[in-house]
């Protein structure tokens, strides 16, 4: 979206030149969509909730997932709170426990007291995303340590019957997310085994991939190495910097890379001059846990950590995918509202004005003019990535008795790039000096903002 009239006619005036050449790999139109909601967020719940554990084993009584007074409509409202424009529910982890009422297996929500086993926490946080504006998507493990089927050939159309339910009954998905831990010790329905499986072979990802592109043709799909979305290599939710939109996944091994089997060092920063769009997805969790542990209530990430983690994901061009995990009650621990409260605050607070708003666009397109000095602390640019991304660095640099002055600098920019700076500047003349690029340089904004 061009939102400075100023970069409007710059585009205009490419376009007059002839529609600008895309350059290198471009994102598709559901990437594009992704690209908007910078901040998701991310609901880890499940029978770990109340066994107190991070992985299931799959042996869990389903009659211990009872979470009194689950109320997706307040969960979902403090999401939004914080300016989350997406909500990814954990349908089911390792353990195997569904979420939802699945034909598929017995290990699910069906066979817990809770609402006389008729709940489904799928519904119910699909339904109260949809009424709160946030877009829903799924999470579905791969990695099933309940299946007695898991390892074999007979696991995969349980699988994809899981999600085809999950994509059929619950309304549009914006995301299906496949992790990458797989394989290992489980239940595996009593026998208590070690499976080990093929990464590479065992899912045929192209043909499970082909099923949700059918079924939910606007979800993007994440794993470790895509196909729309790759995990940026660290669950601390720091992108590199810089973060290449475009990466080449490779296996361990040099071989072709699967879900789980990655050079994940290579994954924080991508490849400058990749061949595929594959922007990254900084996961990470508000406690140091996955799933809600009592003795972890002391340990919620601060508003001020947040707001560090917002600037080194979101301002490096990734999306921020913040987990947030329901407690026993099925609500979220006050601590955690809090801190999502003050996260919101400050994001409203410092990006509810463009004080770039009221500047004159300059000859170059690249530079503002006010007639009164403005004070800021943070730039945010934006490249029109529909035709790729084009720039490799940037100066911003402020008109000061009679030159220019080097105010801040920045490497890879795409779908956005946040700059904060270590002190306000006051400034009646700027401009953003395109320093390296591989093409000819289209931004889509030009922002300035003042923290509170
Ligand atoms: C990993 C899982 O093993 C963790 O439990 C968690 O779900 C994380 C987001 O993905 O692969």
């Amino acid at each position: 979206m061009l939102s400075r009239r100023g970069f409007l006619a710059a585009t205009s005036a490419a376009l007059a030149r002839g529609a600008p050449v895309p350059y290198g790999a471009v994102p598709s139109e559901r990437q594009l969509r992704w690209h908007e909601l910078e901040t998701t967020a991310f609901l880890h719940f499940t029978v770990n909730t109340f066994t107190d554990k991070e992985w299931g084993y799959g042996d869990e009584d389903p009659n211990i997932f009872q979470p009194a007074a689950f109320d997706a409509d307040a969960i979902v409202s403090a999401l939004a709170t914080a300016g989350m424009r997406g909500v990814i529910l954990t349908c089911k982890h390792h353990d195997g426990f569904c979420l939802w009422p699945t034909a598929t297996t017995e290990h699910c929500i069906r066979k817990s007291s809770w609402r006389s086993g008729r709940g489904d926490v799928v519904r119910d946080v699909s339904e109260a995303a949809r009424k709160q504006n946030l877009k829903f998507g799924v999470y579905l493990s791969p990695w099933d340590r309940n299946d007695p089927a898991y390892g074999t050939p007979d696991y995969l159309p349980i699988y994809r019957a899981q999600l085809t339910e999950l994509l059929t009954r619950y309304g549009p998905i914006f995301e299906v997310w496949h992790d990458g831990a797989n394989g290992g010790d489980g239940f595996y329905g009593g026998a208590r085994t070690k499976r080990t499986i093929d990464k590479r072979t065992y899912y045929d990802w192209p043909r499970t991939w082909d099923l949700v592109r059918s079924l939910q043709p606007q979800a993007v799909i994440f794993s470790d190495v895509g196909p729309d979305v790759r995990w940026v290599g660290n669950e601390r939710g720091i992108a590199g910097d810089p973060c290449w939109a475009t990466f080449d996944p490779v296996a361990t091994d040099g071989g072709p890379a699967s879900p789980g089997d990655v050079r994940e060092k290579e994954s924080p920063t991508g490849h400058r001059h990749g061949s595929k769009w594959l922007p990254a997805e900084c996961d990470v969790s508000i406690r140091p846990g996955w799933f809600w542990h009592e003795k972890e209530n002391a340990r919620v990430k601060t508003p001020a950590q947040l707001i560090e983690l917002y600037y080194k994901s979101v301002g490096r061009g990734a999306n921020l995918l913040l987990n947030v995990p329901p407690n026993r009650d099925g609500l979220l621990s006050s601590e955690d509202v809090a801190s999502l409260k003050a996260f919101g605050d400050y994001r409203r607070a410092t990006f509810g004005k463009d004080l770039a708003g009221g500047g004159k666009a300059g000859r170059n397109h690249q530079s503002l003019e006010f007639r009164r000095p403005v004070t800021f602390n943070v730039v945010r640019l934006k490249e029109d990535i529909r035709y790729g991304q084009r720039i490799d660095a940037v100066a911003i640099e402020s008109w000061n008795s009679g030159k220019w002055e080097q105010v801040a600098s920045a490497s890879s920019i795409g779908p956005h790039r946040l700059i904060r700076l270590e002190k306000p500047v006051t400034a009646t003349r700027l401009r953003v000096q395109v320093t390296e690029s591989a093409a000819e340089p289209i931004l889509s904004e030009f922002a300035l903002f003042a923290e509170p």
